[in-house]
This record gives structure tokens, C-alpha cells and sequence, in this order.
């Protein structure tokens, strides 16, 4: 897989587009929050780095990665740049992870088609609690990092 022997989290801010004057929404999941939570504040650092005031990021939360489409959709009502949804969806012992990872995916899908601001999607699915910390500030990077670089390269193409 990509990140298995890669930390892809590495940037230097120069060889990203600025994102002054850049409005960004981070909608989190409160689900497996020790996560969330990780990845939310490697998002939030990253988009300052890259020159996003701090004023211009909005954070909501919502209670599991299912409702981040919904706060995706209300996040996107309010003229941002940019919405980064953030989750952590790990597999348990029912088909609920399934469903749940189907309906996050299609419906940030369905709102990137519908919507003329990207939603850059931050939602670990894993087999086990250990490779979710590994990708939310340990060995394999911080992919909250990697999301707000996307969400800035994207609120630029977007723009164009
Ligand atoms: C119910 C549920 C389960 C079992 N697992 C997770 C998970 O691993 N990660 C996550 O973000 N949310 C989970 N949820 C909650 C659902 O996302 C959703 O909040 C509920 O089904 C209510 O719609």
C-alpha cells in the first residue's frame, strides 16, 4: 500500500500554493476522538504553516464519520474555500463499517460533483486502532497533514 513504507506527511509550505486569504471548514467526527483529534490539530497546523489565518478556519463537530456529509453540505452554505472532512472509521465485528465507510464515501463524492468548493476527504478506515494512530501523528505522517495541503491546492484550482 502507499504508506506502508512512507510518511507522506513531510512538506515544505514553499512548494505549496499560499492559503492567504483562504476560508477553510474542518468538520470532525467525535467517533474514536483520540484520533479525530490528532488529525484535526495536523490539519489545522499545516493550513497555518501554508499561511491560513486562523480566523479563517472554522471547526465543527459532528457526531460520526455518517454525519460528515451533512456537516460537509452545511459547511459549504457558508462561502468557504474549502471543507475538510475528518473521521476515523475502524473495523469492529459487524458490517457497520462497511456502511458507514460506503456512506461517507459516496456522499463526499456526490457533494465534490454537485458543489463548486472541494471537500477533501480525512477519513482513516482501518482494520485495527494501531494503524489509525500510526497514520494520525505516528509512523506513517499525520494524514490531517496531507489533507490541508490538499484542500489548499484544490481551493486554488477551484478558483481558476
Ligand atoms: C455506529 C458507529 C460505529 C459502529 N463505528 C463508527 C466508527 O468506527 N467511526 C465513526 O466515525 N462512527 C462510527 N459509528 C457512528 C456512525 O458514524 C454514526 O454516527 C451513527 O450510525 C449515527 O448515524
Amino acid at each position: 500500500m502507499a504508506t506502508a513504507l512512507n510518511n507522506l506527511s513531510d512538506f515544505d509550505p514553499k512548494d505549496v500554493p499560499s492559503g492567504k486569504g483562504l476560508k477553510i471548514a474542518l468538520v470532525v467526527a467525535e467517533w474514536n476522538a483520540q484520533i479525530t483529534n490528532n488529525l484535526c490539530i495536523g490539519a489545522h497546523t499545516a493550513l497555518v504553516d501554508c499561511g491560513v489565518l486562523e480566523d479563517d478556519i472554522q471547526t465543527t463537530q459532528v457526531p460520526g464519520s455518517f454525519e460528515l456529509v451533512f456537516g460537509a453540505k452545511k459547511a459549504l452554505e457558508k462561502q468557504v474555500d474549502a471543507v475538510i472532512v475528518i473521521g476515523s472509521v475502524i473495523q469492529g465485528q459487524t458490517k457497520h463499517f462497511d456502511f458507514v465507510c460506503q456512506g461517507v464515501t459516496q456522499g463526499i463524492v456526490s457533494l465534490n460533483l454537485s458543489s463548486k468548493q472541494p471537500v477533501v476527504f480525512c477519513v482513516l478506515t482501518d482494520n485495527t486502532l494501531q494503524q489509525s494512530i500510526d497514520r494520525s501523528g505516528g509512523i506513517h505522517g499525520n494524514k490531517g497533514v496531507e489533507a490541508a495541503v490538499t484542500a489548499i491546492k484544490m481551493s486554488h484550482l477551484a478558483k481558476k
